[in-house]
């Protein structure tokens, strides 16, 4: 990973696009084997992610937070579709991994490997309003050179609208997840819910995990969950991934944890452009979205 400062361009694999140095390792995820018990944490790109697994590896610790200060939560929750230079990809660290494991994706779900459902696995899958995902995915361009040049905002901004950003579209994600949630083990929930009663969404994982918790171990997780609790423990805030590679001075990983930001970022005409498309996108849905607390 010391070797990757150099940006490299965005790749299509089978039609999505995906941060160069993952093509590489795609066939690999296309075959990978998934284990009875997996349980998959998927997202659209800054969606809560590293919040939810920081919250899984909690409650499969009972609250200890000992345990979970074991490994960085990259380590913990390996990548799937990780791989960078010099670095076990994803798919090798997951292939080394005791069971039970708990795993992160990125993936659309046509593109999300079979195996997993042949598997019965369970997946928990968080969702959140595109302005702010669209915020915190430029200033994550920003800061992590595994990724191209941003451009202006308003350049990026464009590039999301057109799906031209690392993982695609954000509306085809979060509509075919919310689509196959009924056919399939999966727990869809919001991120602007965790962030209005953090300890009924946490309760929620819990139960479709099958994990009982205390009303103590439940305030341990609250606590340790929180924005600032994980901005402020190494374990979970990615610093210690090298700066060359991830340059918090630039913009922090753990950055705002807030709903609406947005509006510090859009000009007036850029949201008449952006619920323009948002209007075309999600006109053939029932899923809905909240943009401010
Ligand atoms: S990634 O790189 O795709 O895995 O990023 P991901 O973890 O999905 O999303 C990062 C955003 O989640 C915010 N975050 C939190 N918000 C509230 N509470 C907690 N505990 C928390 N942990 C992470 C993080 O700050 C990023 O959002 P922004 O808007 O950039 O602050």
């Amino acid at each position: 990973m010391k070797d990757m400062t150099s940006r490299p361009p965005i790749k299509v694999v089978d039609g999505m696009p995906i941060l160069g140095p993952f093509a590489e390792n795609w066939e690999n995820v296309k075959t990978f084997q998934a284990r009875a018990g997996d349980l998959v944490i998927c997202t659209y790109p800054k969606s809560g992610t590293t919040w939810m697994s920081e919250i899984v590896d909690l409650i499969f610790s009972g609250g200890d937070a000992q345990k979970t200060q074991r490994d960085a939560i990259y380590l913990r929750v390996p990548f799937l579709e990780f791989a960078a230079p010099g670095m076990p990809s994803g798919t090798e660290a997951l292939n080394r991994m005791e069971s039970p494991r708990v795993i992160k994706s990125h993936l659309p779900v046509e593109l999300f490997p079979e195996t997993f459902w042949e598997k019965n696995c369970k997946v928990i899958y968080v969702a959140r309003n595109a302005k702010d995902v669209v915020v915190s995915y430029y200033h994550f361009y920003r800061m992590a050179v595994v990724h191209p040049e941003p451009g202006t905002w308003e350049e990026y901004l464009d590039a999301f609208m057109q799906g031209k950003v690392a993982f695609g579209p954000w509306s085809s994600h979060v509509k075919g997840w919310w689509e196959v949630r009924r056919q399939r083990d999966v727990l869809y929930l919001f991120y602007e819910d965790m962030l209005e009663d953090p300890k009924r969404e946490i309760q929620k994982v819990a139960e479709f995990i099958g994990k009982e918790l205390s009303e103590e171990v439940l305030e341990k997780i609250h606590q340790r969950t929180s924005f600032q609790a994980m901005k402020d423990n190494p374990m979970a805030n990615y610093t210690t991934i090298p700066s060359s590679v991830m340059d918090h001075s630039i913009s922090p990983f753990m950055r705002k944890g807030r709903c609406g930001d947005w509006k510090n970022h859009f000009t007036v005409a850029q949201n008449e452009r952006f619920d323009e498309y948002y209007g075309r996108e999600m006109s053939d849905t029932d899923l809905s979205f909240r943009f401010q607390d």
